[in-house]
């Protein structure tokens, strides 16, 4: 039996494909067969074309082919890209580098599994995003902090694990174009601390060489107390000679161990983890202090933005949590090296299911700047719930942040577009595990799939995007694909209407973040409160509450600050609104939390039943574990729609115009 599967690289067998003759031979120019990135792209060949078309290419590097793949190198093609080109009775394949073969290879196995007539193909692609990277909150000792596919595949009881399902991993996420991979958790403790030391070295050597020949660099978590957890020294003050001498020693070793290695992702004065703060410093002392250490060897240090206050009093109505990111940050732009990049959640509080744009997009010009987004499913629907959220990262991508006349959107900043940077990306939080499917949720794989190719170039849509994965992952007929890309794409909408209404968030069970429980966090520590009482709820952002609105450039600030012209789905978010306000609908608010959330539910429901549909054409063992979560979801979504309308009802005393059932 097999022990995992293959998600889109299953090359499933293509009948009848007129252009099988393209791939009996290929020639290489320019590139060394032995090279270990073109070796695992020519295997990838073979086996990719062997299983579907039932062909071997074969190498005519003695030949002339007339025809066939031909491979060469092409200097003018920016790094990573490619192109490929249909001429007479074959395709040519050029690229600057190996990994530019390497992608032209999985795109080209792509065309073939989705059956894409190439006989025509003209295509020239560089990825848009410098860095494209997968950030895993695995731990040492197996588990995963917000993991819903299983168990770790990176460690298991404190060891590195090294096999063919690290193998399988990276090429699945070489396919994609993904080239930067942390393993481990950014919460660093135990064991993880070790990872700089020669108790891990010998595995991180063998994963970091299996990872390069996929064009993937391995990147760690760093706990900032090492030298004090590590070292014996009596402080972590980045500007203490000590601790720069300490780390200067420590990283010589690591890299003499691992001279590939990318570098570090650091989460520090975050969350109870250590940093800068605790010794007066700010944020561009302590990520600076390691970026000149780490410097000599091209290590780069990505810094995380998650940097706020997580022990606030509910009863304070002055601190924002929403604000803290750009308090903490926007002054220091322009201080930091070039070899550190700032990560910023795509959101200024926690990857919910509607947040704005951080105002640090577009807030900073002179500072390396990478977005995070996360397809691990903490907040939205632990990949029980459908939630397909490309539609999502659109939204931030194309996100106008008027920092510029053009120009100016998240794509254009990341890309280093906007502001000419060249340390530059994106990266995601990674929905992996190792269940047999990856994923936990076999739809779920269309998170990490569509993740990958929307870093590769940013123009795709949210469509586009799941009608590949849709191609390569099952065999359904045209009618069904429709379906299933019509439920994948409005999932996330269905999500968010029966769950928290109009960007207010949270909501949820604390601790686990799965299912309902409005109060949740109402009374805690975090900062994150919806602020309902008898008359309304939401947060009062604007320049007479907060303050948080002004962090945007001015047209934003403007729109945001006036609940006429703020955008609907994001209203509680930034204002206080009372039950009885009409909506844009001409609904009241209340009635349109009642509407949403009958709908929400009753609309998991439908897509439910759309899978259903499907039975006949798919594998029975993903038929019915995606129908055993579609079964959760229902329920889920139930006992959203249930406790959030009776909340509201109990709160306001206004009963449902349509007197539906409510508690
Ligand atoms: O949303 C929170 C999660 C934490 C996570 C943190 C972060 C890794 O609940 O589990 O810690 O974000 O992004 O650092």
């Amino acid at each position: 039996m097999q022990e995992w599967t293959q998600l889109w690289l299953s090359y499933r067998p293509v009948k009848a494909y007129e252009r099988a003759d393209f791939f009996a031979e290929y020639t290489l120019e320019g590139f060394e067969a032995e090279h270990p990135v073109i070796r695992n792209a020519l295997r990838e060949l073979t086996l990719g074309i062997g299983s579907m078309l039932g062909v071997k290419p074969e190498s005519a590097v003695k030949k002339t082919p007339a025809g066939g793949l031909r491979i060469r190198r092409d200097t003018s093609i920016g790094s990573e890209g490619y192109s490929l080109k249909a001429e007479g009775d074959g395709i040519t394949l050029a690229a600057p580098d190996e990994k530019g073969v390497l992608y032209g290879i999985f795109h080209l196995l792509r065309l073939v599994s989705m059956k894409a007539d190439i006989a025509s193909l003209d295509v020239l692609t560089e990825p848009e995003n410098p860095l494209r990277m997968l950030n895993h909150w695995d731990n040492l000792d197996g588990s995963i902090e917000r993991g819903y596919s299983g168990r770790s595949f990176f460690f298991r009881e404190g060891k590195i694990l090294v096999n063919d399902r690290i193998r399988d991993y990276a090429r699945l996420i070489g396919s994609i174009g993904i080239n930067g991979v942390v393993i481990n958790n950014v919460n660093v403790k135990g064991d993880a601390t070790d990872l700089i030391t020669d108790r891990y070295f010998p595995e991180l050597q063998k994963m970091a060489e299996i990872f390069s020949g996929y064009g993937i660099r391995l990147f760690l978590s760093l706990n900032f107390a090492s030298p004090m957890e590590l070292g014996g020294c009596g402080t972590c003050d980045p500007l203490d000679p000590e601790v720069v001498t300490w780390w200067e020693r420590r990283i010589r070793t690591v890299y003499k161990a691992l001279p590939s290695l990318g570098g570090f992702l650091v989460k520090a004065d975050s969350e109870g983890r250590p940093g800068p703060f605790t010794y007066g410093r700010n944020q561009a002392q302590g990520a600076n202090m390691l970026a000149d250490v780490l410097k000599p060897y091209g290590g780069l240090v990505i810094w995380r933005c998650f940097v706020y206050n997580c022990t606030q009093d509910w009863r304070d109505r002055i601190t924002d949590r929403a604000r803290a990111g750009y308090d903490n940050f926007c002054s220091l732009d322009g201080a930091f090296r070039d070899n550190v990049i700032l990560q910023i959640k795509n959101g200024p509080v926690d990857f919910q299911i509607r947040e704005p744009v951080s105002p640090l997009f577009g807030g900073m010009e002179h500072t390396n700047q990478m977005l995070e987004v996360q397809i691990a499913q903490e907040y939205t629907g632990q990949q029980i719930d459908l939630c397909y959220l490309m539609p999502m990262f659109r939204e931030v991508l194309d996100f106008h942040t008027c920092c510029r006349d053009e120009k100016d959107t998240v794509a254009d900043i990341i890309s280093g577009r906007t502001f000419g940077n060249t340390n530059m990306g994106i990266a995601a939080v990674c929905n992996t595990g190792d269940d047999k499917n990856w994923t936990g949720n076999d739809l779920a794989a269309a998170n990490l799939y569509g993740f990958g190719r929307l870093a590769w170039d940013m123009s795709l849509s949210s469509a586009e995007i799941a009608e590949e994965w849709i191609r390569q992952t099952f065999d359904l007929s045209p009618e069904s694909e429709r379906m299933l890309r019509d439920m994948l794409l409005r999932s996330r909408e269905v999500y968010e209407k029966y769950t928290c209404p109009l960007g207010i968030g949270w909501m949820v069970n604390p601790l686990d973040h799965y299912g309902p429980s409005v109060d949740g966090y109402e009374y805690s520590r975090w900062g994150t409160y919806h602020r309902s009482d008898h008359l309304g709820l939401g947060v009062d952002r604007t320049d007479k509450g907060t303050g948080y609105a002004q962090q945007y450039r001015e047209t934003n600030a403007a729109m945001y600050n006036d609940p006429h012209t703020c955008p609907e789905e994001l209203l509680l978010f930034f204002h206080r609104v009372l039950y009885e306000t009409r909506l844009k609908s001409g609904k009241t608010l209340i009635q349109h939390i009642y509407d949403s959330h009958f709908e929400g539910a009753s609309e998991a429901k439908e897509m439910a039943e759309c899978w259903e549909k499907l039975r006949l054409e798919l594998d029975p063992e993903v038929y019915e574990r995606v129908r055993e979560r579609f079964r959760r979801q229902i329920r889920n979504a139930e006992e959203w729609r249930d406790q959030v309308n009776s909340y509201f009802y109990r709160k306001s005393g206004i009963p449902d115009e349509k007197g539906r059932r409510i508690y």
